[in-house]
């Protein structure tokens, strides 16, 4: 939107820098999060990626997308992880010998991951297309990944709505992309990790393990994808012992359904179901995860249908959603002690003033880029520029001292865990426009 005219000739560096990132984790047909760490494609991530990748080719910011969507599985499920058989199959925990995609029903040829991330695809497909309607259109892309989608969105809907809420589960952390989030503390508590000698993790290699989950958070992530595994990936309560109906990735929905809406009007489609899903997912999302005493969203957990009162920055993330209700009370609430939008930057992970931030563990208080850059979204649709410009100055005035990191202590900017990593430099290249 500003234009490279008004860009401020410090960050011309940061800029190359970033392209540079990008094409050095371009592999073959999509990019991996961070070579090392992530060796493979991720779902959430790609969209992310192709945020940015869309001003550097938007060509390949649509292929990105086609790879992971030719990746989706029959019932429409896209699956979190989608593995380079060129890669060695144990250079990343799990591998495709533990999730066995080959023997699931409907999984494509490629081995796949069974669980899926935050549906952060739609509103990407649409920013993609945006960026260069006429490649789009020579290239078939939205005749292809519509229908893509709509499978995808689908199967949310009609299998995931385990409590009948009108609202999608989560069955695992790694599906909320925040896997350790102090918010899945309670819902993990129930879980009896798989002991370690059950499995070796690979993450340690390449980060710091102050920096990452536990041992004992990984037997449980084990054991809850093992027991999905075995029970085919087939959805209900009763398989799930971990379910939680999350707030960023009904968010995600929400907001997806209005880009489909788009997607369908341009192709000369009836928009309308969409926005019904978009006005049904928001409304759900009020009345059944908003808390006006906290200011913010809270995930329920479907067993118990009690809302987990965890201060994550998911909570404040519904600002994504066209039209939301309480869009003042969210800013309110980021700009007060607990996220301190304006100083803390990027946007803690988790409530600054709880006991247990942590500022350099992951999910449990550090920023990442793309939370603040979905807040930055939020801000900017419900006409906030100001604050809107004053977050995007500061996360590029971070990125420009401590590089690509995949996460930063929101309060000194120090960067941790992977570098050169892929969103990071995907969406600096996106607030830089
Ligand atoms: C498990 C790839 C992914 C992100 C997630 C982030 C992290 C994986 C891991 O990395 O999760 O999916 O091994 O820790 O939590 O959000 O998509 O970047």
């Amino acid at each position: 939107t500003s234009g490279a005219a008004q860009r401020p000739a410090v960050f011309g560096d940061v800029d190359r820098a970033a392209r540079r990132v990008l094409a050095t984790n371009w592999r073959r047909c999509a990019t991996v999060p961070a070579a090392g760490l992530y060796p493979h494609q991720w779902s959430w991530d790609s969209a992310f990626i192709a945020i940015g990748l869309r001003h550097l080719s938007p060509v390949r910011a649509q292929r990105e997308l086609e790879s992971l969507f030719g990746a989706q599985w029959r019932d429409g499920r896209v699956p979190h992880i989608v593995f380079d058989p060129h890669v060695d199959p144990d250079a990343y925990f799990p591998g495709p010998s533990f999730w066995r995609s080959a023997s699931a029903p409907g999984a494509p040829a490629v081995p796949t991951s069974g669980i899926v991330q935050p549906p952060a695809h739609a509103l990407a497909a649409w920013l993609t297309y945006r960026a260069d309607p006429a490649a789009a259109r020579a290239r078939g892309f939205l005749p292809r990944i519509y229908p893509r989608l709509v499978a995808w969105h689908r199967y949310l809907t009609a299998r995931r709505d385990l409590t009948g809420a009108g609202l999608v589960a989560f069955v695992h952390p790694w599906e909320s992309g925040m896997d350790n989030s102090p918010a899945w503390d309670a819902p993990l508590a129930r879980i009896t990790p798989a002991p370690t000698g059950d499995f070796t993790r690979r993450d340690l290699h390449h980060a710091a393990a102050a920096e990452r989950p536990t041992d004992e958070d990984y037997g449980r992530y084990v054991r809850l994808a093992r027991d999905y595994r075995d029970a085919g990936y087939a959805d209900s309560l009763r398989v799930h012992a971990f379910a939680v109906e999350d707030p960023l990735g009904n968010a995600l929905l929400a907001a997806g359904e209005d880009a489909l809406a788009a997607m369908a009007t341009e192709l000369g489609r009836d928009p309308r179901p969409h926005l019904a899903a978009a006005e049904r997912l928001s409304a759900a999302l009020v009345s059944t995860l908003y808390d006006p005493a906290a200011g913010m969203f809270f995930p329920r957990d479907a067993h118990t249908g009690a809302l987990i009162r965890s201060g994550s920055v998911g909570g404040l993330l519904p600002l994504i959603v066209p039209g939301l209700p309480v869009a003042a009370a969210l800013i309110a609430t980021a700009r007060g002690d607990r996220f301190r939008l304006g100083q803390a930057c990027p946007l803690p992970s988790y409530d600054l003033t709880a006991a247990d931030h942590d500022p350099g563990r992951y999910w449990r208080g550090p920023g990442w880029i793309n939370t603040s850059w979905l807040f930055w979204h939020g801000l900017r649709l419900h006409g906030e520029t100001a604050l809107a410009d004053d977050l995007r100055r500061r996360l590029l005035e971070r990125v420009r001292a401590a590089g690509f990191r995949e996460y930063l202590d929101p309060l000194t900017g120090a960067g941790h865990g992977a570098d050169d990593f892929s969103w990071t430099a995907a969406l600096t290249l996106d607030l830089l426009r």
